[in-house]
């Protein structure tokens, strides 16, 4: 358990433009199925919009009207009285355009969740300069995600959804079974998307947890900008409990900025498989993702020079460097240069791999490089499920 915790600190301390304490909490919960369903999409996401079909991201409209019969002269409820809050509103209403009375409105029906603010609490600080992760907690964290569920559904929503992932692997490079990757460690495919209301959990963390306000309430702007644009009652989505949304997860934030209407219905939704495949797509696309250049290469490393040196997605070396302190990759190694020392510390005992450009690029999904390791592995599981082989 103590590994869970290392792990949702990390997260917290290295912000990413997609949050994964979606992770962080299924880890905590040690089972991703405890949570309820959530129906794809939600009704509230069929209604309105304004999104164009291009594909790519747009600007925001600030001419657009807030959705939802929200009035109020002040706040009232959990958050009367917060004048950080006070503060915030003044700043919607002056630089984005925001009525007070509807603000006010909204925010006098958002719920104060104390429950997130224990757990946030209990985090204890992770020491810098970057603990060694313990002996076995590789094991212990892949065994979550890399089972028969999440590789027989990863299939199963390929076969479903071929098309979409087809034509995102054209249009954006990257192959299916890593979109899928990432969909079935953030939510087994669209099947545990959350349910904290995404108001309660921005607000709460934006008002309420010191720490991380800064972080929490440019997502709770973006938030609000992204259910003005889409035209959609911010009361109603329904995510993680940081406030991650869709079967991908997406933070308000990046919505924003990488979120795509990839079925042409003139709306961005994040609960609908085709706009999720090409909003992962995109966001992969954008962060990096060389198409045709794998991901990463096992190694056998024995020699006690290996095992002292630093490892991680962000460590840089060249083959002959690593070469020369006794590793060897177990396959060809197309790449000689940048690669990335990657140490899984196993029960049976610590694995070696060499992570490549791509294996970073799904490092900025989530700041780890186990989760990384993780949607690899389960990556290659549903695809050769689905090949048959
Ligand atoms: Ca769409």
């Amino acid at each position: 358990m103590l590994r869970f915790f290392v792990v949702i600190n990390f997260m917290m301390r290295n912000p990413l433009p997609i949050q994964k304490l979606m992770l962080g909490l299924l880890l905590l919960t040690g089972c991703a199925t405890q949570q309820p369903m959530t129906p794809i999409p939600p009704e509230w996401a069929k209604t309105g919009g304004t999104a164009d079909a291009s594909g790519t991201a747009k600007t925001i409209n600030r001419q657009a009207t807030p959705v939802g019969h929200y009035r109020a002269a002040t706040v009232t409820g959990d958050y009367a009285g917060y004048s950080d809050l006070n503060r915030f509103i003044e700043r919607m209403v002056n630089e984005q355009g925001f009525s007070r009375e509807y603000l006010n409105g909204l925010f006098s029906q958002a719920h104060r969740k104390q429950w997130t603010i224990d757990y946030m609490n209990k985090q204890a600080p992770v020491p810098s300069g970057g603990a060694k992760p313990r002996a076995g907690g590789w094991t212990t964290f892949c065994a979550r995600f890399l089972d028969e569920q999440h590789i027989a559904k990863g299939a199963a929503f390929w076969r479903q959804h071929a098309q979409a992932l087809q034509r995102a692997s054209e249009r954006y490079g990257v192959p299916p079974e890593y979109v899928l990757g990432i969909m079935g460690v953030e939510t087994i495919y669209g099947g545990n998307v959350g349910n904290h209301r995404i108001i309660d959990a921005l607000t709460t963390l934006a008002f309420d947890y010191p720490r991380r306000a800064e972080y929490f309430t440019q997502e709770l702007t973006d938030f609000l900008l992204m259910a003005r644009n889409e035209g959609f009652d911010p009361s109603q989505p329904v995510g993680s409990f940081a406030g991650a949304m869709g079967l991908g997860q997406f933070m308000p934030g990046s919505f924003l900025r990488w979120a795509v209407d990839f079925d042409g219905d003139g709306r961005r939704n994040l609960w609908d498989p085709e706009d999720a495949i090409g909003s992962i797509s995109n966001y992969f696309a954008e962060h990096g993702w060389r198409p045709s250049e794998p991901v990463a290469t096992p190694a056998i490393a024995n020699s006690p020079v290996v095992q002292n040196m630093e490892a991680g997605f962000d460590t840089h070396y060249n083959l002959t460097t690593l070469t020369a302190a006794g590793v060897r990759p177990v396959q060809a190694c197309p790449v000689n240069d940048d690669l990335r020392l990657l140490r899984l510390r196993a029960k049976s005992g610590d694995e070696y791999w060499l992570g490549h450009q791509n294996f970073y690029v799904i490092t900025r999904y989530n700041n780890n490089t186990y989760y990384a390791m993780t949607v690899h592995q389960l990556a290659q599981a549903i695809k050769a499920r689905y090949m048959g082989l």
